[in-house]
């Protein structure tokens, strides 16, 4: 059966490659939809994370996936995307999504981050689906950034600390908007930071589970890190996506923040990543003098490099997702201890096969 004869649902997903695109994609297909993702065009290869989702990964025959060339940047290339495809569901996860690349290129990640959810808003509007379609917005906790209150729920007033977190207040508040204007049924969900093998490998857990790895199998013997005192509310992607879906099948359009209700600082994302390999990091000094030595052999695996600080830090994000819990049911099924484990398990095995990954 080709993409378009059938009569399942029909989502379109705008960042399909990334993280959290890849298992929305996989869930959806999984409820029976038909799955329309925006894709990048990129010199290299950018759909590993999706390539098993292909009807046929060998020839890239679609089966029920189907990949179209676009940008966030590009209005005129989204409205045709929207009018050929028709979805009943529009996810907009795409976006520059790191934090400190974001402070060397403002610009850039305002006109996708900010301008690209209104470019997608206003293609759903001039093709007369705003009627139709549920649309998703991936809104952020960094939207607190600077604490005004803790644990962070809906109602927790913004201080955004980044263009990322800038540029994200701007599409939060446009998709309440454009629900308000035009009674579009569109959802920000406020999620929290999440992980998983397929997270990004310049984001800090990644970038852990990775060096960590390769210190178990002798390929590495230290790594360097930023700010280790940063305390995230760290879940996995899995679950997250969950969430998502869950938002577009109520009956109201509403925000909802997703987290687990429990933080961690970067330096416990390291210590758990080597209890995992059967070590014992001990910290000595502090800032940018800090250094983890390993228990018992004294060499030193962890030490601080100003060059991963960022301009403004968001110091501490604790969520509260008693709303998403009372609405449908929403609660994480991993817990911190599992995530780490899931990381550093696929990680130590793709380091074993391959020591250049
Ligand atoms: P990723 O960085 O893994 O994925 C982002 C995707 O967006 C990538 O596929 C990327 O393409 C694509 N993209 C980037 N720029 C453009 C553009 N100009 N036009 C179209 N697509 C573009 O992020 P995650 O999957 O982790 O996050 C998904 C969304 O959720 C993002 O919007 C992020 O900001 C937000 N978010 C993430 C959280 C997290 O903890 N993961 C928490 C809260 C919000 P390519 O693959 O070619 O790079
Ligand atoms: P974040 O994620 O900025 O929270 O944004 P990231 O993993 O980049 O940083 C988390 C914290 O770790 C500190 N840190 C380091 N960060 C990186 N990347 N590299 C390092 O070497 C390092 N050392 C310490 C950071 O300073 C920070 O405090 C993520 C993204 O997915 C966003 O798109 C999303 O909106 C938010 O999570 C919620």
């Amino acid at each position: 059966m080709n993409v378009g004869d059938s009569k399942r649902k029909v989502a379109l997903i705008s960042g399909i490659a990334g993280q959290d695109g890849s298992y929305l994609a996989e869930l959806l297909l999984s409820k029976g939809y038909e799955v329309h993702g925006i894709l990048r065009r990129s010199s290299s290869f950018n759909t590993g994370r999706i390539h098993h989702l292909y009807g046929d990964a060998v020839t890239h025959k679609e089966g029920f996936m189907k990949l179209h060339y676009g940008d966030l940047t590009d209005g005129s290339c989204l409205a045709s995307i929207i009018s050929q495809t028709q979805p009943d569901e529009v996810y907009n996860l795409g976006a520059q999504s790191h934090v400190k690349v974001s402070f060397e290129m403002g610009e850039y990640t305002a006109n996708v981050d900010a301008l690209g959810a209104l470019r997608l808003l206003d293609a759903i509007k001039s093709c007369s689906l705003e009627k139709k379609v549920h649309f998703y917005q991936a809104s952020t906790s960094e939207l607190f950034g600077k604490v005004q209150e803790v644990p962070q729920r809906e109602t927790t007033p913004f201080y955004p600390r980044s263009p990322y977190g800038v540029s994200k207040l701007f599409a939060h508040w446009i998709v309440i908007n454009y629900r308000e204007a035009y009674g579009m049924f569109a959802c920000n969900g406020i999620l929290f930071n999440h992980e998983s093998p397929r997270r990004g490998e310049t984001f800090v857990t990644r970038k852990i589970t990775r060096s960590v790895a390769k210190i178990a199998l002798g390929q590495m013997q230290s790594f360097a890190l930023g700010n280790l005192n940063a305390q995230r509310d760290w879940g996995h992607a899995k679950d997250y996506v969950q969430a998502m879906w869950m938002m577009l099948q109520q009956d109201e359009p509403d925000d909802y923040v997703i987290a687990t209700g429990e933080a961690h600082s970067v330096r416990e994302f390291v210590e758990e990543a080597f209890r995992f390999i059967g070590k014992e990091i001990i910290w000595k000094g502090e800032g940018i003098d800090e250094i983890g030595i390993e228990k018992d052999s004294e060499i030193v695996r962890v030490t601080v490099d100003s060059k991963f600080y960022r301009p403004t830090e968001v110091d501490f994000l604790l969520g509260d997702a008693s709303k998403a819990r009372e609405k449908f049911n929403w609660k994480p099924s991993r817990t911190f201890k599992d995530l780490v484990a899931d990381m550093m398990t696929h990680d130590f095995e793709m380091m074993k096969k391959d020591p250049t990954a």
